[in-house]
């Protein structure tokens, strides 16, 4: 793997913040592609993480620091991933369903929408069925883009769909779905339009669901 990739994975992995934002913009500099720094050094970290989290090694504090340093190396990512076209491609609620806290798979897909001109509206983490009805009430969205990481989570997304079609605005709005548990089957079986595995499927998703 090449030095900067190794050295970003390293310091997501012992969730050195400061490290992690240096090496990518290290990285940058260096003319690696965005998504091979996204996917081979901060998104394969996340994983060996939460290896060491399922084999006791790694504790909820160990996955914080390593989550911080991951959101700081997005930040510096950002307007490499987001190279925003000029016209709105339409408007996308997004939010991570209530009950859970993960939010850097969910903050990486408003960024891959933001990058391909989706306005994204987002109401962040552990967010109510009625936030997320608000929400398209007050924006016009035309999707919403509901993320879960955790098996009991997921469950709660059904509620979101059921509290969107019961205020009557289900005909109005195409759902996605996503996040690691799930499965394209899942979200069949809660009444959702879609669902990606991954930031960047879910832009291909979101933008055949509008065309
Ligand atoms: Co938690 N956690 N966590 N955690 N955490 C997991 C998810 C877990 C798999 C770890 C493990 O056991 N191996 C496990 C879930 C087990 C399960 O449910 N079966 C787990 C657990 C158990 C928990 C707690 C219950 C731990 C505890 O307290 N005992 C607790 C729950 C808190 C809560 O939410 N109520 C908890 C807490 C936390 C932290 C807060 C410490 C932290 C989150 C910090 C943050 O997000 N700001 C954390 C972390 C960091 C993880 C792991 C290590 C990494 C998650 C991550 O960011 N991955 C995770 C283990 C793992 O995933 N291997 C784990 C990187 C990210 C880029 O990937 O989020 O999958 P991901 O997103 C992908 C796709 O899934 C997809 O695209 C993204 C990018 O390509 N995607 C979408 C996601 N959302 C999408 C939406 C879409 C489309 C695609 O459209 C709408």
């Amino acid at each position: 793997m090449n030095k900067n990739l190794a050295a970003i994975y390293q310091s997501v992995v012992e969730g050195e913040s400061s490290q992690t934002a240096k090496k990518v913009q290290e990285a940058l500099d260096e003319g690696i592609n965005a998504e091979v720094i996204l996917n081979e050094g901060m998104v394969s970290a996340m994983s060996e993480v939460g290896r060491l989290f399922e084999q006791g090694e790694y504790f909820v504090p160990e996955m914080l620091i390593s989550a911080r340093a991951m959101q700081e190396g997005l930040s510096v990512l950002k307007p490499a991933l987001a190279k925003a076209e000029v016209r709105s491609t339409g408007k996308v609620v997004i939010g991570t369903v209530n009950g859970d806290l993960h939010d850097i798979g969910k903050n990486l897909v408003g960024m891959m929408l933001e990058g391909a001109a989706f306005e994204v509206i987002d109401l962040g983490t552990d967010v109510p069925p009625e936030r997320f009805v608000e929400a398209i009430k007050t924006n016009g969205a035309q999707i919403v883009a509901i993320s879960a990481l955790l098996t009991t989570t997921m469950n709660n997304m059904k509620g979101v769909i059921q509290a969107i079609c019961a205020a009557g605005l289900r005909k109005n709005v195409k759902i996605i779905v996503g996040g690691a548990p799930l499965s394209a089957d899942f979200a069949q079986s809660i009444g959702a339009d879609g669902y990606s595995a991954d930031a960047s499927k879910a832009v291909a998703l979101a933008k055949s669901l509008i065309a």
